[in-house]
């Protein structure tokens, strides 16, 4: 009798949980309106940009970079029909699940040091999943964060420069939020997502807000100068430094310990015989030995 009250009980739980799943899921729509509530930042998000659908966020606010849009201004969209990874790659998501966004911004740095812009929003991602869901996600450089060994987001920085210097730089992010990545053959090995790891869903306004406030942060520093402190946080959340890593591109492999980063970005490698080499991040893929 007791058992199968309880048995009753549980079965009420469960579907109600469903139930709020479902309601969370269903009211989780990317809303500037909504994103903008709280947000104190000078810069990144003055103008936030918000498409149904586009070919892909960071084209989108290329666009809007040449017809002279404001430093910080933000594109969002609930779908991408041709989201891209570096060098064309694909980047894979669902409408309504993740975090898709880029960000504009016309930083005075020469080109040769674009990689503190993927640097400081790294930095920022981690700090804002962290206040958000609590969970500690690693940067795998150059441009990935990662949770349990699979990646959550990836980050594509494009410039716009001359001799002068970068006209323009777009920061897309691309953050794994509600997807099942288990539904999607391309990523399902590879990939994770907030919902994955924790079995809840996150309301993505609350997300972005949060990932805006800080990279503003990210950013102020990076324009005082106090890129070492950025690079400090990034090393102490690297998910690479010191380990020992596999790097292969077309025709090449090599394996060493990963010692550390160069202000471009380039990755200093130590190889198996002790020779120190600079890896240029291009077309690399990097595998950590303990987990390949
Ligand atoms: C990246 O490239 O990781 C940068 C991805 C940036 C995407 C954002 S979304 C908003 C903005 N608009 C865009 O069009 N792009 C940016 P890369 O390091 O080249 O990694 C690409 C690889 O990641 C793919 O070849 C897949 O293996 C994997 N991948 C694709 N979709 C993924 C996903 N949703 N989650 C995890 N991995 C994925």
């Amino acid at each position: 009798m007791i058992i199968s009250t309880l048995t009753i009980n549980i079965k009420r739980f469960i579907w109600f949980f469903r139930q709020l799943l479902v309601m969370l899921d269903e009211t989780d729509k990317l809303n500037t309106a909504e994103i903008k509530i709280g947000l104190k930042t000078r810069i990144i998000g003055n103008e936030i940009v918000y498409f149904d659908k586009t070919e892909s966020t960071n084209k989108t606010a290329k666009e809007l970079a040449k017809k002279g849009a404001e430093e910080g201004t933000i594109v969002i969209a609930a779908e991408q029909t041709k989201g891209r990874g570096r060098l064309d790659r694909k980047w894979v998501s669902a409408p309504d699940k993740n975090i898709l966004m880029s960000l504009l911004l016309r930083p005075e740095l020469p080109p040769s040091k674009a990689f503190q812009l993927t640097m400081m929003t790294s930095v920022a991602v981690v700090k804002a999943i962290k206040k958000e869901t609590g969970l500690n996600t690693l940067i795998k450089w150059p441009n990935d964060i990662y949770y349990n060994n699979k990646k959550l987001a990836g980050i594509l920085t494009e410039l716009n420069s001359d001799r002068k210097g970068i006209k323009y730089a777009i920061i897309g992010i691309g953050l794994n939020v509600n997807l099942d990545t288990d539904n999607y053959k391309d990523i399902k090995e590879i990939a994770t997502s907030l919902y994955k790891e924790t079995g809840k869903i996150f309301l993505r306004n609350n997300l972005l807000r949060r990932i805006l406030i800080e990279i503003e942060k990210e950013y102020n520093l990076l324009k005082r100068n106090k890129i070492d402190k950025i690079r400090r946080e990034w090393t102490k959340r690297s998910m690479v430094l010191g380990k020992s890593v596999t790097l292969s591109g077309d025709d090449y492999s090599e394996e060493g310990i990963a010692e550390s980063i160069n202000e471009d970005g380039s990755l200093i490698l130590i190889k198996n015989n002790g020779e120190r080499k600079i890896i240029v991040c291009g077309d690399i893929s990097l595998r950590l030995k303990s987990t390949s």
